[in-house]
């Protein structure tokens, strides 16, 4: 799963990037370009299973961050363009919130709510653009011969160029499960979801709250589709650099209750509609990434096509049960350990271990 970071120049993308992902800082002077890194997906759970099951090995669940080179006003194609944002299913939008004499912004002043809504307006032009063009080839293949497809897609799209031509983004056009497949192909950007990160300024990290309220990015952020964040750049990079019990007493000073970057990442996890499941065992405990829904058989499928094909059961116990009961074998006794059959649907958090057979 995969989240395209975008904005305008200068506001603080690939500062982000580079902190959400541990990637270095780009060689002053290279030429700027699409860089793709991986984030792990704060999850306590994971630790505190290993500290039963004393495993080899612990694995986070990951989401894929890009680090897409900025956009101006009007520049819209440009950001279309990009092959980086093709494969990419949601997008995290960076906005200026920070004052700096030395960085200039460039609309001139810092108004986050007005970056907010260039980006959508530019999101709906380039959508806009592919929607009229795939209409335009429709209406000469219709022509030349009248498929139902090609009626009932351009019906679709009619519907799509509707919405785009009243400045809505596709999130809100009211697509249906079905709808939003048959458009996979075309990369329509207004409608993956998206997540608006305020990049704030330093000394009002404390009062991030009041300030997301004041900007009017909480109201804008109320739509289908879009969550918010805030951060501060240089304190998360101070914290980066801080180990546990001082991270913690440095971010207790600033009245934070976790890491902005934390939240940044579960929040892009939960917007993408993804959960974890996750095994224990001696050599390895670990989240698994699932989209939220999928059933015990296809989840199974996350670890190896060869357990999915030959699933029997799903023994499921949820996280906070197994850490309260100390072991599998107190769950069992204690009739908390569940025997799942293929249609269960697994929650986030489950323990499972599946039986199969090849
Ligand atoms: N004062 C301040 N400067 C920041 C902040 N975030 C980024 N910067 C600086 O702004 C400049 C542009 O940041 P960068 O991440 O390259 O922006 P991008 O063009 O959006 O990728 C760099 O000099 C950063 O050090 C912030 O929160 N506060
Ligand atoms: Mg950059």
């Amino acid at each position: 799963m995969k989240a395209g970071i975008v904005g305008l120049s200068l506001v603080g993308k690939s500062t982000l990037f580079q902190l959400l992902t541990g990637s270095p800082s780009p060689a002053p002077g290279s030429r700027p370009e699409a860089r793709l890194g991986i984030a792990r997906v704060p999850d306590p759970r994971v630790d505190a299973l290993a500290d039963i099951f004393n495993p080899k090995k612990r694995t986070w669940a990951t989401v894929e961050y890009v680090d897409v080179p900025g956009v101006g006003k009007g520049q819209g194609s440009a950001l279309v363009d990009l092959p980086a944002l093709r494969g990419v299913d949601a997008l995290v939008h960076v906005v200026r919130a920070f004052e700096s004499e030395t960085v200039p912004h460039p609309e001139g002043s810092i108004d986050p709510l007005r970056d907010a809504s260039v980006l959508d307006l530019e999101l709906i032009l380039a959508d806009l653009a592919t929607v009229e063009r795939r209409i335009e080839r429709l209406e000469a293949s219709i022509g030349k011969s009248k498929t139902p497809g090609d009626v009932a897609e351009r019906e679709l799209f009619l519907k799509l160029k509707e919405g785009l031509e009243s400045e809505k983004p596709l999130r809100e056009v009211g697509l249906s499960d079905d709808e939003r497949q048959r458009l996979r192909g075309y990369a329509l950007l207004s409608e993956k979801p998206l997540l608006i990160v305020a990049n704030l300024d330093e000394d009002r990290t404390g009062e991030a709250d009041a300030y997301l309220d004041a900007s009017g990015l909480r109201e804008f952020a109320r739509r289908p589709g879009v969550a918010l964040c805030a951060v501060s750049a240089p304190i998360e990079a101070e914290m980066a650099e801080l180990d546990g019990e001082d991270a913690r007493a440095f971010r207790e000073d600033l009245g934070l209750s976790e890491p902005g970057l934390d939240r940044v990442i579960r929040t892009s996890y939960e917007l993408l509609g993804l959960i974890s499941f996750l095994t224990v065992g001696e050599d390895e405990c670990r989240a698994w990434t699932i989209r939220g829904g999928t059933k015990a058989q296809v989840a199974a499928g996350a670890i190896h096509s060869d357990i999915e094909r030959g699933f029997i059961r799903a023994e499921v116990v949820p996280c906070e049960k197994l850490l309260a009961a100390g072991s599998l074998a107190a769950c069992r006794e204690r009739g908390t350990l569940h025997l799942e059959g293929k249609e269960y649907e697994v929650k986030d958090g489950d323990v499972i271990n599946f039986r199969f057979a090849v």
